[in-house]
């Protein structure tokens, strides 16, 4: 509010003063995406990421440039993980962290034991024989994703929608105390990584089902039972509404000593009404100390499991939509960062930073291999002139292939390959910097390339 007005009297000043040119700046201390606005709250700003997707330079730009926590959206679910009894394929899901870990992502890991996604090996087992299945899956993929995850969904949607007590489920059949045996097996397993209990329909402090999560995450704290943090799904639609008391349901679970986070919020609607509930969720997150992240359940409406409601942050196109504007805006966070200079001329000045020289930029490859396969960054960084577009070039050895890529647009995916920057990424100025990757199978390329400069 403070800021709007400021700018508003530069504007003013500016036109009044016949001559003079004010010039406006991108201000310090505004972050430009969700990701960085969120880290200036102390909280962290995530998407659900399907590993599908990210072949797809739209998507794969905005996943680098706003969020700083992903979790994979089913790569990590039991069927993904354990197709078959005992054998583990963490490859897809590898994948994902690969990736997290060039974005300097956080992981949410998601999720350990759920009624839902079960392999079929899983689905007709009962008794004894499947509550140790469920353990050893939890030790066997937590000890696989040791240090490379920030906290993990224990159990998935174990309450029942409508009466506050269980859901019925194969697991819940196998006792009432699965769940807390799966915390303490998660616990013993990994005892650094976050443990949380996931849930919807728990954002209303008044429903049955809220209350009864509530009092198991109670329960456990009064016995012992390691947990950590509580994650709200939170899909809002005309059925399940964000309500006026989420905030209230927020501070009672961090009040039980967890941390709380929004876990997949996506909100159905469009326009003002949509923009204003994601701000309202926003505030209310920041407004509870232990509320330590928020991720979106995908990023562009056509991503969403509820495409038709077009539940998200960014359009089909990729465009930010007003609830983008909303969401950034609550997290202190702002997309165009005007604010008025310091300083004022007399004589008309430029007010972008003008090309001096010629177009110059350099290439600074880093490469991640290991056998069959390699991760690789490129800093493309511009010289004494700003850029206004960029392709790289570097060779692939015999029987290496790009696979997927990042930030830029390639061309050829064996032999010399080329990379061009997308959209938002083409101007650099002068002695800036800008990243891309790419990722392939094989043997590593040399960390020799080429940088042309438009
Ligand atoms: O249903 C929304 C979410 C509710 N909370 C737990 C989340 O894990 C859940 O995510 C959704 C995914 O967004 C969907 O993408 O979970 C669904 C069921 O696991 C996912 O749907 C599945 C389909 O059921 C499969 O048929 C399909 O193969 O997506 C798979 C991959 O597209």
């Amino acid at each position: 509010m403070r800021r709007s007005r400021a700018i508003l009297t530069v504007l003013t000043t500016g036109a009044l003063t016949a001559g003079a040119l004010t010039v406006l700046s991108p201000a310090a201390d505004a972050a430009s995406t969700l990701g960085s606005a969120a880290a200036g709250q102390g909280r962290y700003f995530g998407t659900a990421v399907s590993i599908n997707r990210l072949s797809d330079a739209t998507y794969s730009s905005i996943l680098n440039r706003e969020f700083n926590s992903v979790t994979a959206e089913n790569e990590m679910k039991i069927d993904a993980l354990e197709p078959q009894q005992n054998q583990f394929n963490y490859t897809t899901a590898d994948r994902l962290i690969t990736r997290a870990n060039e974005m300097g992502a956080k992981v949410r890991g998601h999720t350990l034991a759920w009624h839902s996604q079960q392999p079929g090996w899983m689905q007709s087992m009962s008794g004894t024989a499947l509550r140790n299945a469920m353990k050893n899956h939890i030790t066997q993929v937590m000890t696989h994703y040791k240090g490379k995850i920030d906290s993990w969904d224990v159990v998935n949607e174990a309450f029942d929608d409508s009466n506050g007590g269980r859901r019925d489920s194969n697991l819940q059949r196998t006792g009432n105390d699965w769940i807390e045996d799966a915390f303490k097996t998660a616990r013993a397993a990994d005892p650094a990584v976050k443990l949380c209990y996931n849930d919807y329909n728990t954002d209303n402090w008044t429903w049955a089902k809220t209350q009864g999560v509530y009092n198991m995450v109670k329960d456990f704290k009064a016995r012992g039972v390691p947990i950590d943090c509580v994650g709200f799904q939170s899909h809002f639609n005309s059925g399940s509404p964000y309500p006026s008391n989420y905030r209230t349901t927020l501070q009672n679970f961090a009040d039980l000593g967890v941390d709380v986070q929004i876990t997949e919020l996506d909100i159905e609607g469009s326009g003002t009404t949509q923009a204003n509930t994601y701000a309202n969720v926003v505030r209310d997150c920041l407004a509870v100390t232990r509320c330590n992240g928020i991720t979106v359940w995908g990023i562009r409406d056509s991503d969403s499991w509820r495409a038709s409601g077009t539940p998200l942050l960014f359009d089909a196109n990729g465009n930010p939509k007003q609830a983008y504007t909303s969401t950034l805006a609550a997290l202190g966070g702002s997309t165009s960062s005007p604010s008025p200079s310091t300083s004022s001329s007399a004589s008309p000045s430029p007010s972008v930073s003008q090309s001096s020289g010629t177009r110059a930029c350099t290439a600074t490859v880093t490469v991640n291999a290991w056998t069959g396969g390699f991760v690789t960054s490129v800093k493309v960084t511009a010289g004494s002139a700003a850029l206004t577009g960029w392709t790289t070039g570097l060779t692939l050895p015999a029987g290496s292939a790009v696979t997927n890529s990042w930030s830029a647009t390639a061309s050829g995916t064996s032999g010399a390959v080329s990379f061009t920057n997308v959209g938002y990424n083409g101007t650099v100025p002068a002695g800036g910097t800008t990243e891309f990757g790419f990722q392939g199978t094989g043997s590593a390329p040399s960390t020799t390339a080429t940088c042309t400069a438009r």
